[in-house]
């Protein structure tokens, strides 16, 4: 008897295991942004941790730029529906990050630069899931994508990736950010559909 998976013969496009459900592809980079574009001066810049008991950790653009680099080429879901395969970006891990920091926090709220916030778990940053990210196609990172740096949490809807991001508040109990105090899913899972609390 053969067994002949639908998924192999069928109708699929090979790339539709990379769709996940209501999404469309684009292959353009739609900008979102809830506000103006900030400008901040590499000079400027800094990245800080600071622990549910205070201690803060802090990098400037030097620091961040001395710290090994990635290339990460991920896939984008956004939650208006589009999703961007195979983007490629330059920056740091966030396990590089967070290695020296000790905390026993299980939420991150994340802070940018014009005020967005966003939160998650601190578990979804760690494990090569998560970036600092400088640079997007062997480009530096255009202000309208988040230059200098944002947040690149591919895995999850790409609201969680806070653009000109400045740093992370590391909590025991969870925070709402900007969008999830709007009616947005706590975690925004892709694959699970989680657009609206709720999903
Ligand atoms: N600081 C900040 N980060 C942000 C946003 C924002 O408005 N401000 N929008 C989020 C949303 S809703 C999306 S879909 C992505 C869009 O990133 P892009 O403009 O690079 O496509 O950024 C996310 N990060
Ligand atoms: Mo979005």
């Amino acid at each position: 008897m053969a067994i002949v998976s639908r998924g192999f013969h069928g109708r699929r496009q090979p790339s539709d295991h990379r769709l996940p459900p209501g999404q469309y592809e684009t292959r353009d980079f739609p900008v979102l942004s809830a506000g103006p574009t900030p400008r901040i001066a590499r000079d400027l810049w800094e990245f800080t941790v600071v622990t549910e008991t205070g201690t803060r950790h802090s990098w400037t653009w030097a620091q961040l730029m001395a710290l090994p680099a990635e290339r990460p080429v991920v896939d984008l879901h956004c939650v208006t529906k589009w999703s961007k395969f195979a983007t490629t970006w330059q920056g740091v891990s966030l396990d590089t990050l967070l290695g020296g920091v000790e905390t026993e926090a299980e939420y991150a709220l994340v802070h940018s630069y014009g005020g967005y916030t966003t939160n998650l778990p601190l578990k979804d940053l760690l494990d090569g899931q998560a970036w600092i990210a400088y640079g997007y196609d062997g480009a530096d990172l255009a202000p309208e994508h988040g230059g200098p740096a944002r947040l690149l949490v591919p895995h999850l809807y790409l609201w969680k990736s806070a653009k000109w991001v400045r740093g992370l508040q590391l909590l025991v109990r969870d925070e709402p950010g900007f969008w999830e105090s709007a009616g947005y899913h706590d975690y925004g899972d892709p694959w699970r559909e989680q657009r609206y609390q709720g999903d």
